[in-house]
């Protein structure tokens, strides 16, 4: 076993002999391995990887801290495991067992002489470990934020009137591929005049023109690590309410990075940025959460929303993003992504954020 499966065999309840992890996010965060299906069966003595014949030789070679089980009838090679390390009672991945998985096995494991814990136990175990970020992660984070940057800031210089939204977003994903990422973190955002009032709009055949408004909700993808940011632009000119408002929302977005630290409860730094913004005469204009955390997958633990209880700690990767969006007129995003230390927060984004009119 590795250090991480180690660490998770050993904070299993004591009435639980072995644990099964299904999600793609998770065996690659135990073993390594990147496959679109597979067994991680974690006993307290071993790991087992169960692999069908289109990953066997892959895996054998690239799964770390696990024993690779090629299967073709599942049952009979759980069967054999449980039989070994005399199982009984099997923790599932409650967050990525389907209806129809998990009664698959539930029948498999039955047959076997074992039975299934149907909870969310598992997965709150996992959040655990996974919520603060090894240097190795961060590292991979931050190669796929440069790499954001980086095509971001080349693909700006393609931005005049009458350039679609689609066509820059097409742009910006493959300048990210040439530069090295895997692929988008999510399919981007790029948006401009009226759409910018929605916060997930998707990019069409809308044109540029002056006085827009361009949103950049953007992310890479590297080694399985994603990046995000958001970066709102303007063409040509702006007017005065589109300035007050872009201000509030920089100021907003300032209060919240100043606010980040561990120790702080993550509930606290969404009221500091959402009590800023409706102070300021936009109550009702910011009706998404001030961020997430960011790691294997785009949205991950901690969130910084206003019900949130859990306290920041070092190591964790978060968001901070607010946004006031106005309908049928504008909005404006803003967001970076930092890691958290014990007296602040560490900022991946190097962009400016000050009001940019192209
Ligand atoms: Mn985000």
């Amino acid at each position: 076993m590795n250090a991480s499966l180690e660490i998770l065999a050993s904070m299993l309840p004591k009435d639980v002999d072995a644990a099964l992890i299904i999600s793609n996010e998770n065996r690659r965060y135990f073993t390594q391995f990147i496959s679109s299906l597979g067994y991680l069966f974690l006993t307290r003595e071993e790991a087992y990887l169960l692999v069908d014949f289109r990953y066997a030789e892959a895996a054998e070679a690239n799964a770390r801290g696990c024993v690779v089980v090629p299967f073709k009838k599942l049952s009979a090679e759980f069967g054999k495991i449980i039989k070994k390390h005399d199982i009984r009672s099997v923790m599932l991945e409650g967050s990525a067992f389907t209806l129809n998985a998990a009664e698959d096995i539930d029948n498999i494991l039955s047959e076997n002489g074992a039975e299934s814990i149907h909870s969310d136990e598992l997965d709150k175990l996992i959040t655990k470990l996974r919520i603060t970020k090894t240097s190795t992660e961060v590292d991979k984070i931050i190669k796929a934020q440069r790499i954001t940057e980086e095509a971001l800031t080349e693909t700006l210089r393609l931005i005049k009137e009458g350039v679609t939204e689609r066509e820059i977003a097409l742009e910006l994903e493959y300048k990210m591929r040439k530069l090295g990422a895997d692929g988008v973190s999510f399919d981007l955002i790029v948006i401009a005049g009226e759409k910018t009032s929605m916060p997930h709009g998707t990019p069409g055949n809308n044109k540029i023109k002056p006085g827009d408004f361009i949103t950049f909700d953007i992310g890479a993808l590297y080694e399985g690590y994603h990046s995000d940011m958001t970066r709102t632009y303007a063409l040509g000119y702006v007017n005065d309410k589109q300035r007050r408002v872009y201000d509030t929302v920089c100021k907003a977005q300032k209060k919240g990075l100043d606010a980040v630290r561990g120790g702080v409860v993550c509930g606290d730094v969404d009221k500091i940025v959402r009590d800023f913004i409706y102070q300021a005469g936009f109550e009702g204009f910011f009706g998404h959460s001030t961020g997430h955390g960011v790691g294997l997958e785009i949205h991950e633990q901690p969130a910084l929303s206003p019900d949130s209880d859990t306290v920041l700690q070092s190591g964790m990767v978060v968001t901070v993003e607010p946004g006031i969006y106005i309908p049928g007129e504008f909005g404006v995003r803003i967001e970076d992504m930092v890691v958290v230390t014990a007296d602040g927060c560490i900022n991946l984004a190097v962009l400016p954020k000050e009001l940019i009119i192209l």
